[in-house]
């Protein structure tokens, strides 16, 4: 069975189990992925906020690294490291267990999880799994349940699940930004969320590091293919020349899909001796994950990332060379 023809149960048929889970449960994990994303993160908080608003010990935990570009998101100073015991732990925008990194061994280690996502590639590792492909993030999802639920939905919640929305639509340009998605965000800005804040803080006040890295990485972009083919790196000595961290390359991969004659654009992260982050974005009728899941990542169709267990050259060319098949069997 191909992943387009998984059927996912809808928010109505889990929506007593989930409500009864919470009731039972006092103790609640909220988990974001590694190396999360405002969505992922925004989720986690947003919804441990409201938790805690209806009296229950709900913590919020992202794994390491903590991303400190989202200290901006309403209750990031109450992230904690390792929770006490849990009765229950929700799970936000993770497709697979290997993405909750040093936080994996408590995802399996938890009886009652709840997975809450809007990737197709779901693993549906949760006890119970509200999974909606279709949903412009998981912020989105969230929303919904919280409403569902009657939970409280404050302007520290609100301004989370705001961040979710506005960064997982590329700020309202993607193809995900539906008439539905505006008129969610006008909610949540009506329930608290302040959009110009946002805005600012997801994608206007970069570091001096940060924006020289960008620099360092778009003059070494490389061209394939009339420029269908966009790519570049960070390795680490050009993080050290920066003065940058890793998590600081965020933006690169927008720089490098904005080409005008992108197709295909990919971006490779030195992580170590033998790790390499791969990040790819497409246009159609390329699909992103096509050149991630050979190497066992995945993502959605326009955005895709892999972690691959080699050097950064051999890495780069497994990939380039999946890259360019893709594009010569189209033309
Ligand atoms: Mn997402």
């Amino acid at each position: 069975m191909s992943l387009t023809e998984v059927r996912w149960p809808t928010l109505a048929e889990v929506f007593d189990d989930i409500a009864s889970v919470i009731d039972r449960s006092d103790e609640i994990g909220c988990l974001a992925h590694k190396d999360a994303d405002a969505d992922s993160l925004g989720s986690a908080l947003g919804f441990a906020l409201s938790m805690r608003r209806i009296g229950k010990r709900a913590v919020a935990m992202a794994p390491a690294p903590v991303p400190h570009l989202l200290e901006y998101l309403p209750g990031f100073d109450t992230l904690v490291d390792t929770p006490r015991s849990l009765d229950a732990l929700f799970t936000f925008d993770c497709a697979t267990l290997a993405r909750f990194g040093d936080k994996r061994a408590l995802v399996e280690g938890t009886k009652i999880v709840v997975n809450i996502d809007h990737h197709v590639s779901s693993e549906g590792f949760g006890t119970i799994n509200l999974v909606e492909p279709k949903a412009s993030s998981t912020g989105e999802v969230v929303f919904k349940l919280l409403r569902a639920l009657d939970a409280p939905i404050t302007p520290e919640v609100a301004g989370n699940l705001y961040a979710a929305l506005f960064t997982d639509t590329g700020g309202f340009r993607h193809e995900n930004t539906t008439e539905d998605v505006l008129r969610l965000g006008a909610d949540l800005v009506a329930l608290g969320a302040n959009p110009a804040w946002i805005a600012l803080k997801s994608y206007k006040s970069k570091s001096v590091s940060r924006t020289r890295l960008e620099g360092m990485a778009i003059a070494r972009m490389h061209t394939e293919h009339d420029g269908a083919l966009v790519w570049s790196e960070i390795t680490q000595p050009m993080l050290e020349e920066a003065g940058a961290r890793m998590e600081e390359s965020e933006g690169v991969i927008d720089a490098l899909q904005s080409i005008d004659t992108m197709q295909l654009a990919v971006l490779f992260k030195e992580n170590g001796a033998n790790s390499t982050k791969v990040s790819v974005r497409s246009r159609p009728p390329y699909d992103a994950t096509d050149v991630c899941t050979p190497f066992g990542g995945g993502g959605h169709h326009r955005a895709a990332g892999a972690e691959i267990s080699a050097p950064m050259a051999v890495a780069r060319e497994r990939v380039l060379e999946v890259a360019r098949n893709l594009l010569t069997r189209h033309q």
